[in-house]
């Protein structure tokens, strides 16, 4: 009998400000296409919605430098990715767009029930970067300047990229505005902040035991070990949870639906997971059915994919939300994924190092099987526990290997064989076929166990032990050496059909994964295209002990389903594989060029002289210089910032007053040979916290061409205090 749950199965949104490269399809696309397919196969009443996350300051600072608008930009990438998909055969029930008046709408009355309720937002104001050349309010996006924690001169005011610290604006140094590269100034504005820290104590129940309202709501064990740690870390860590500042001081955006709050807009990550229940809405307009049905109540199956970079928003934000608004139902897994790596390192657009999904088609538009190709060799290698790493050899491997060698191959032979002993019939059998088939019913139920697990490298494994079973018993009995002799042994038919079976397995439970090719070998053995369902039916028959293809039926023409890529008869397909791998040499040859270039000017010029043009900052009259004040101190303590492999924090002498500062300087300095140091300090640098340490000051260093620091010492024996000009 079928469940009476309903699914509702989302995959994080993309922003529509670029194409999508293997490492998405890889991490929240390809897994819920497998995972959906499965369960329209079981007969679930399941609903998979995605979308275009068209907001943010990323897109806005795209139209600004491109000299386009944000409407330019997303229309343009919401029809590449969602045309990219469709070819790739990732079936969502709806990708819609949060650019639509449907989520306006929706994200605002979220924001209203929250506001109106009272003790879910608190209002705050607060100095924030403004860019007065461009009379604008800075979002953190906005803002770069250098990392406080591992010194990455690019940080953006929301998170360093490179170490990945989470920022507030106010912690960069020496912060300039991406808008007109000036040093922003501070100023005072309003936001309304989400009382996160309101509803840690639940959270922490929900994730950790799965509890919630003292009811079992979810088998924690069942959540990836990843999902849990990364959630209770940011849950335990700290501070904890802190109220999240909600709205934001942006031109482009949903408005902030209050009297008060003319030219604000809603926080992006407020608006875009709200995208989940507006497409709902849509597709629930669209099929005449009640959107409320699936958000609201007990039999609700919410599951979210996404990559590990999206998981406290799905994981704590969101559902903090939602459990604020009341009602809504909450994700039951959130089975997110790590990164995909390509040829052993990160995918870089500014590198060109990896390959967009749309380009992969257009590269690889004459080859068969193109799309199965690459769902099937990001599957075999996808980042389910850990990154992962995308090669083209194991994609030809993969494909030669799995799909053309044991699968397509088994296929081919068994209706082959149909047709050369048996006119094309599945011949009739009298011998205990339930018994010989036990173990291939085995992986089959494996297949299903794996799926419903969400372990889907597993899963594919284990339909390639199915077909290799049917491999081996054909070649066990080798049918074609008995008919030598003994053209009517039952042995023969009784071999076919038992591998006909296995075939008639293949056809359903291969679809999730390789849904271009599971028709045609639908088709090779004659029976009626996939329907909702059919998985279901199959288990049925196991169950009932009824074959999947009954003795009489015909089967169809055979044909070869994966023609090998390494195959020297016909180079062209390795061809192109061959073409992207010089791509990678090529990029890897003029990098190195590059390096060596440089080696080359530094050898040239022992003294260091100007390697690359010497940046000197912009010019300042001498009062700029005079605000500094710069003393003499002695460096009393010294020690490391637990979690924060950068920061040291370290206690001074000023000759005056004693201070505490913290300082990026850990990679560069043991605390102990720090202490007793003499050293100059900014002694009127406003205060910043950093790591919740309060920061009073700044050592200065100095910085060699390597990159290595230096302590700035006064001349010996000068008193702390002394004053530097
Ligand atoms: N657009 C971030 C990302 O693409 C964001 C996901 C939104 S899901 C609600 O990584
Ligand atoms: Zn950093």
């Amino acid at each position: 009998m079928a469940s009476p749950k309903r699914y509702l199965i989302t995959s994080a949104l993309p922003y529509a400000n670029g194409a999508l490269h293997l490492g998405h399809l890889a991490g929240a696309y390809l897994p819920a296409d497998i995972y959906v397919r499965y369960l329209r196969l079981l007969g679930r009443d399941v609903v998979w919605v995605c979308g275009s996350d068209e907001h943010g300051a990323a897109i806005t600072i795209q139209a600004k430098k491109e000299g386009t608008t944000p409407r330019e930009i997303i229309d343009k990438y919401h029809v590449l990715n969602k045309d990219t998909f469709e070819r790739l055969g990732i079936s969502f029930d709806l990708y819609h767009r949060t650019s639509e008046p449907l989520h306006y709408q929706t994200a605002q009355d979220f924001f209203t029930k929250l506001y109106e309720k009272g003790g879910e937002f608190e209002e705050r104001f607060s100095e924030q970067y403004y860019d007065e050349a461009y009379n604008q309010f800075l979002a953190d996006r906005y803002i770069i300047g250098t990392c406080p924690n591992c010194g990455h001169t690019e940080a953006f005011g929301d998170q360093c990229e490179k170490c990945g610290t989470a920022l507030s604006p106010t912690e960069l140094i020496n912060p300039r505005s991406t808008l007109s590269g000036e040093s922003p100034v501070l100023k005072p504005t309003k936001h309304w902040y989400f009382k996160l820290n309101k509803h840690a104590d639940w959270l922490r129940e929900w994730i950790d035991k799965g509890t919630l309202d003292g009811q079992q709501h979810h088998d924690a064990n069942t959540w990836k070990k990843h999902v849990t740690g990364q959630c209770l870390s940011w849950l335990n860590d700290g501070d904890g949870l802190q109220p999240r500042s909600i709205t934001r001081d942006l031109d482009w955006g949903i408005p902030v639906p209050l009297e008060d709050a003319k030219g604000k807009v809603l926080y992006v990550w407020f608006d875009a997971p709200i995208g989940y229940i507006s497409a709902t809405k849509q597709w629930a307009l669209d099929h005449g059915k009640d959107w409320k049905d699936y958000w609201y109540g007990n039999d609700v199956e919410l599951i979210h994919f996404i990559g590990k970079d999206n998981i406290v928003f799905h994981c704590i934000v969101f559902p903090a939300m939602l459990h604020a608004h009341g009602d809504f139902a909450l994700p039951r897994n959130v089975p997110a994924n790590q990164f995909l790596n390509f040829e052993g390192q990160k995918f870089s657009k500014s590198r060109g190092w990896g390959i967009e999904q749309h380009v992969y088609l257009e590269e690889f538009k004459d080859f068969p099987n193109k799309e199965d190709a690459l769902r099937w060799a990001l599957l075999r290698n996808m980042p389910e526990n850990k990154d992962s790493d995308f090669k083209w050899d194991e994609f030809v491997d993969f494909h030669d290997k799995e799909l053309a060698d044991n699968f397509g191959n088994f296929v081919n032979r068994v209706i082959v064989l149909t047709q050369k002993y048996f006119d094309g019939l599945v011949p009739e059998v009298d011998f205990d076929w339930m018994d010989a088939l036990s173990d291939a019913h085995r992986l089959a139920l494996g297949v299903h166990d794996d799926l419903k697990a969400f372990n889907f490298k597993q899963a594919a494994q284990t339909l390639m032990e199915l077909s290799s079973w049917g491999n081996t018993h054909l070649q066990d009995v080798s049918p074609w050496n008995i008919a030598k002799t003994d053209p009517d042994s039952p042995l023969i038919r009784e071999c076919l059909f038992t591998c006909l079976q296995v075939v008639g397995l293949l056809s359903v439970l291969s679809e999730p994964f390789i849904p271009f090719t599971a028709p045609r070998v639908r088709a090779l053995l004659g029976l009626p295209d996939l329907q909702r369902g059919d998985l279901e039916r199959v288990l049925d028959q196991l169950q009932n002990s009824q074959p999947v293809i009954a003795s009489g039926h015909r089967v169809g023409q055979p044909e070869v389903l994966f023609p090998k890529i390494a195959d020297r008869r016909d180079p062209a397909r390795m061809e192109i594989v061959e073409r992207q791998k010089a791509k990678l040499a090529a990029i890897l040859q003029a990098e190195a060029e590059r390096q060596k270039a440089l080696a080359v000017v530094e050898a040239n010029a022992p003294t260091a002289i100007a390697k690359e043009p010497v940046a000197v900052k912009d010019e300042i009259q001498y009062d700029d210089f005079a605000k500094l004040d710069i003393r003499v101190a002695t460096i009393l303590e010294a020690e490391r910032v637990p979690k924060a492999d950068k920061l040291l924090q370290l206690r001074v002498d000023l000759g005056f007053e004693q201070r505490t500062i913290v300082s990026g300087i850990a990679e560069h300095f043991e605390p102990q040979h720090l202490v007793g140091k003499q050293v100059l300090v900014v002694a009127n640098l406003a205060p910043r916290k950093l790591r919740g340490i309060e920061s009073q000051g700044m050592i200065l260093t100095a910085e060699n061409s390597e990159g290595k620091l230096g302590l700035v010492s006064p001349p010996e024996g000068w008193e702390n205090g002394s004053g530097v000009k």
